[in-house]
């Protein structure tokens, strides 16, 4: 044993134009029936950016085209490590074609002031309104063996 564990990686994608935001329905899997930005898991070999560009055009037809990366956020659940992930988050600012329904995500467009959380993963709420002013965050959050956000560390940068 290294003690050092690889963690999953995962990508989220975040369309922003003006005041809003692009968020789209998990139709199945993991975080199914949340609102969420675009992403999945890396396939073998793949880098962060490419994952990214790829998830994001087979969830929601759109091409990125001017995007940043703004934040590395771990996940750890109590009694599963199977779920722990890291997950690498993207602002897309400028893309090609229009978002539109896969058999995976349904998008919509939210005002930022008027953001789901109720209907998003715990920690969105924590780190997302951050991001949205143009920082960028680095954090870490604990879920219980229920699922429920139990504790958490974050650090913001300009
Ligand atoms: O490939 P899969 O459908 O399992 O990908 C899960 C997607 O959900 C991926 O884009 C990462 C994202 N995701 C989590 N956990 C969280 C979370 O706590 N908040 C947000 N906003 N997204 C998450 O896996």
């Amino acid at each position: 044993m290294d003690g050092e564990r690889e963690l999953r990686k995962v990508t989220l994608c975040l369309l922003v134009k003006e005041n809003k935001i692009l968020l789209a329905m998990k139709k199945r899997g993991f975080g199914m029936g949340k609102w969420n930005g675009v992403g999945g898991k890396l396939k073998e070999g793949e880098s962060l950016e490419d994952a990214m560009l790829r998830e994001t055009q087979e969830e929601i037809s759109v091409v990125p085209k001017d995007y940043s990366k703004i934040g590395e956020i771990k996940f750890f659940f109590d009694g599963k490590p199977e779920f722990d992930q890291e997950m690498h988050v993207f602002v897309c600012r400028d893309w090609s074609g229009e978002p539109a329904e896969s058999e995976e995500m349904a998008p919509k467009w939210f005002d930022m002031k008027e953001i789901p959380f109720e209907s998003m993963w715990d920690d969105d709420r924590v780190w997302l309104p951050h991001v949205l002013n143009g920082r960028s965050v680095d954090a870490t959050f604990l879920f219980d063996d229920s699922q429920k956000l139990n504790n958490y560390h974050i650090r913001l940068y300009q």
